[in-house]
């Protein structure tokens, strides 16, 4: 099926995808000592649902970048600390015109990549598994991370959300396939967009809340389908529950008093 104009009317058309499908796809792994998670998950990742496997690698001790060398898939080990450096170092090695991001640490389901791909083949620049539609849920959610999830949702969609327009349930989960330019054309890319919030928190975050909230805002063509997500496998959680909320919570403030102040 050809895609529909996207929310940019440009249409996504790869001239050389080998997946049968009308663009190239990368599917990005996101990895910090996750080798335990990877021997488990990445066999049932299968080669020709994408174009590319690229295993973006935060410098992982663990054995987890000399495993994943010796499956022969590519790594990029990033050079400077936190998400959004990383994106910035290997988005040039992405080939996709689309982007699948895959946390191999059990949390992501490998069959829910091609249901993704799918939805983005009808149109769309966006498109989430929702831990929270259509009765999926999360096993790996805390009291504290489930309490997190439903309260950025829920302003979020009550400040951000254009009239008339569906309500976005998962703007945190990383499972989730994109445009590989969505980022830029959304701004998220900007390290103005985060630099002060970092400094007032010490630490360094992610750019896929503010991309969530952007693409609701914005009215960008975006999806969600219903994904489990199961218990993590061996390794450690390393999302800074409270420094990374509240640099998310206040950008999302930020956000909504733009749109009053403009
Ligand atoms: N490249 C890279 N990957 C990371 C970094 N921090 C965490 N990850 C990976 O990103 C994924 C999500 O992290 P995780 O700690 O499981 O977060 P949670 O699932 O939200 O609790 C996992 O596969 C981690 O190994 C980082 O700084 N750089
Ligand atoms: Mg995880």
């Amino acid at each position: 099926m050809a895609p529909e104009a996207s929310s940019f009317g440009i249409p996504l058309v790869g001239a050389h995808a080998g997946t049968g499908r009308p663009f190239r796809s990368t599917l990005l792994v996101m990895t910090l000592n996750e080798v335990a998670g990877m021997q488990v998950t990445m066999p049932n990742v299968r080669p020709e649902w994408v174009d590319q496997i690229l295993i973006l690698d935060g410098g992982s001790t663990d054995g987890t970048i000399e495993w994943a060398k010796e499956k022969g898939y590519e790594v990029y080990v990033q050079r400077a600390p936190g998400f959004r450096s990383a994106y910035a170092e290997v988005w040039p090695l992405i080939r996709g015109d689309v982007v699948v991001y895959f946390t191999p640490d059990g949390n992501s389901i490998p069959e829910v990549i091609p249901k993704l791909l799918d939805k983005v083949q009808e149109g769309f620049d966006l498109v989430i598994a929702s831990r929270y539609l259509d009765g999926a849920h999360s096993q790996d959610d805390d009291l504290i991370t489930g309490f997190g999830n439903w309260l950025f949702r829920t302003v979020g969609n009550l400040l951000l959300r254009p009239r008339g327009s569906a309500r976005m349930t998962d703007p945190l989960v990383m499972l989730r396939a994109l445009r590989k330019d969505l980022p830029m054309r959304l701004g998220v890319d900007r390290p103005e967009e985060f630099e002060g919030l970092e400094r007032m928190l010490h630490t360094r975050v992610d750019w896929i809340p503010l991309m969530s909230m952007r693409a609701l805002k914005y009215g960008i063509r975006w999806a969600e389908i219903p994904a489990d997500e199961p218990p993590r496998i061996g390794g450690q959680r390393k999302l800074k529950v409270f420094q990374w909320g509240s640099v998310y919570f206040l950008q999302l403030l930020r956000e909504w008093w733009r749109s009053h102040a403009s």
